[in-house]
């Protein structure tokens, strides 16, 4: 369960009080001790709006893009981060300055962590973990086991026998799950750690490499891989990193270490004549790295991690591209090497000129304070030409999925006029008028045709009942794609990666009705969905459906995600005219139009 291992690492992250200011991940450990207060102040029975204020600070901090630290010191106000007022602000200079909380302290006295941690069992809610604690003294996930199993908690009130066999299986689920983090939090600790390693004087490079370097959505751990001739002053130097909890292993060209933040991190320092071979050893995947053993022993080649060999003598490694030269292929991008048909593909001269973030053109799926954003069209607008877009499509959320905060059609009309008079300011940037519209149950949209025709763009997503049964959920997203007002089918598969699975739906059948009507599928670079999935880019590749690559971002900053998009695009090969929002406005325009796709340009 993840919500549990994040929630937890970032409680781990905050237990070293007074060391924040030279923690690595500073967001982090802010996350940590909101989620913290959050829970406390749940189980304490404060009041809920306080305590989601709470929480979604914890999880927009987490997630930023950015060193929460650099808005200090570019001078920006934290109030400019989303769902962050002046309380929170505070609180975030007060954990930034002394590393701790001294409001989270007060809690603690109150409600002892363990029991805050019984929140995250799936089917306990602070009510029942309240109860828990106070009649049968329940302070750990450890004593709930226990207590499960000697059948002691289906007597209390409000728990029963069903739940307590929900409770036990939830544990036993928990224990067997794999432990992986976000790749975008996981940049937080890794990036850090690789620049300090930089600035050794031995060393001479650093790549962080396997599933980090695949750009994989999640990672199990971090490898990094560093060029050094003094190995001894980089295990030095590791011992000394400040987020360093525990050095696990170490010997004297490798360590496994564990930081503050509980993930694991393999270090092998290599000479140089070895780093190309190294490289492509931790840069897997183990899959890819069999394949291309079995194809040098094919030439009567040994490859390892410190080179490749012809009877005992070195005859490449010392770049990457050395070694599949040695095997005649050409380099191959790691985002790639899942032996998933890549070596295949190098040795035929057909590996993919995969997509670039300079590719990008614009972005079609954005937020603004109209509903549930933090800055205005304008100031998005700045900011996606200052990274160098050409175009920007403003699609807040239509009213069921807003809420009070969504648009209407009165709210849609003044957002049109505003969007007109920003258009006649802007020079060589062009902003779209558009909307993220709910797909409601039976497959209709949340507002009129005849609003949503006066758009350039509609997004379609499903928000809700994700729990449909697949021919249901399958007929639901069918019928909206074949409103003819719809251009993009948003975060096709609705995952929220480590909180929910993807809804069950036939995306085979999705894919052909969106070929056949000239919608694209969105690929949303949000760190927490990157939905489209690697496999459904391709898939969508080969059906011939156009993908949009959009930050879905709720503030200028979170442009930033449209990194890991792109990552994640490349990863399902991907090329750029695979992509729609790689196209000038013109021809995205064109394309927006909704003339049934033929072939590619
Ligand atoms: P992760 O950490 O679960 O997200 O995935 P990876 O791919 O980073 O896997 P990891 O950390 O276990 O190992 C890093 C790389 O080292 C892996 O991608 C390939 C290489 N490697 C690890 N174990 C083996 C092995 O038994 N055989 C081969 N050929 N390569 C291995
Ligand atoms: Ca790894
Ligand atoms: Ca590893």
């Amino acid at each position: 369960m993840d919500m549990d291992h994040r929630a937890a690492e970032r409680r781990h992250a905050a237990a070293v009080d007074g060391r924040a200011a030279i923690m690595a991940a500073v967001n982090t450990t802010i996350a940590a001790i909101f989620d913290e207060i959050a829970d406390l102040l749940e189980i304490q029975g404060a009041n809920p709006f306080r305590v989601r204020a709470y929480r979604n600070a914890a999880s927009t901090i987490g997630d930023l893009g950015s060193d929460v630290r650099t808005f200090i010191q570019r001078g920006m106000p934290l109030t400019d981060i989303p769902g962050i007022g002046e309380d929170l602000a505070h609180k975030i200079r007060e954990i930034i300055d002394t590393g701790g909380c001294e409001f989270l302290r007060r809690l603690e006295q109150e409600v002892p962590p363990g029991v805050a941690r019984l929140l995250k069992v799936p089917g306990l809610g602070p009510k029942r973990v309240k109860t828990l604690w106070h009649e049968l003294d329940i302070s750990s996930v450890e004593l709930l086991l226990r207590a499960a199993q000697a059948q002691r908690i289906r007597n209390l009130p409000g728990f029963g026998e069903k739940t307590e066999h929900k409770i036990l299986e939830a544990l036993q689920r928990i224990s067997g799950e794999e432990r992986r983090l976000e790749l975008a939090l996981a940049t937080q600790y890794a990036e850090p750690l690789a620049a300090y390693l930089r600035a050794l004087p031995a060393v001479q490079s650093v790549e962080i490499a396997g599933s980090y370097r695949r750009m994989r959505e999640t990672v199990g751990d971090i490898d990094m891989v560093v060029i050094a001739d003094d190995h001894a002053q980089v295990m030095d130097g590791l011992a000394r990193y400040p987020g360093v909890r525990e050095v696990a292993a170490s010997g004297t060209t490798r360590a496994t270490m564990l930081l503050d933040s509980g993930l694991q991190v393999d270090v092998r320092v290599v000479p140089h004549a070895s780093s190309g071979a190294a490289l492509v050893y931790f840069t897997g995947s183990k899959a890819h790295n069999i394949a291309i053993r079995r194809l040098g022993l094919e030439r009567g080649l040994k490859i390892n991690e410190y080179g490749v060999f012809r009877d005992e003598v070195q005859i490449a490694g010392e770049t990457e591209e050395s070694v599949y030269a040695a095997l005649d292929l050409p380099w191959i991008p790691p985002e790639l090497r899942e032996d998933r048909g890549e070596i295949e593909a190098a040795r035929a001269g057909r590996l993919p000129e995969l997509i670039t973030l300079a590719d990008l053109r614009g972005d079609l799926h954005v937020r603004t304070t109209a509903s549930d954003g933090q800055h205005g069209a304008e100031e998005m607008a700045h900011a996606a030409r200052a990274r160098g877009l050409e175009y920007l499509a403003i699609t807040d959320r239509s009213q069921r999925l807003g809420g009070a905060n969504g648009v209407d059609a009165a709210r849609l009309a003044r957002q049109s006029d505003e969007i007109d008079r920003l258009n006649a300011r802007l020079s060589g940037f062009t902003l779209l008028k558009g909307i993220e519209v709910d797909i409601l149950d039976d497959g209709s949209l949340d507002l009129p045709d005849a609003v949503l025709s006066r758009l350039d763009i509609v997004i379609a997503a499903v928000h809700s009942r994700f729990d449909l049964p697949r021919a249901r959920q399958t007929r639901r997203i069918l019928h909206a794609l074949d409103n003819p007002h719809v251009h993009v089918l948003a975060h096709p598969l609705g995952q929220l990666i480590g909180e929910r699975e993807t809804y069950d739906v036939d995306m085979q059948k999705i894919m052909r009705k969106a070929r056949q009507r000239g919608v694209a599928l969105e690929l949303s670079a949000h760190p927490g969905r990157l939905d489209l999935s690697d496999a459904h880019c391709r898939m969508a590749k080969d059906e011939g459906v156009l993908v949009a690559i959009d930050s879905d971002a709720h503030a200028t900053f979170e442009f930033d995600m449209l990194r890991l998009g792109i990552g994640q695009a490349r990863r399902g090969w991907l090329e750029r005219d695979d992509v729609l929002n790689t196209r000038p406005l013109t021809q995205s325009r064109a394309l927006l139009r909704r003339a049934p796709r033929r072939d590619k340009r």
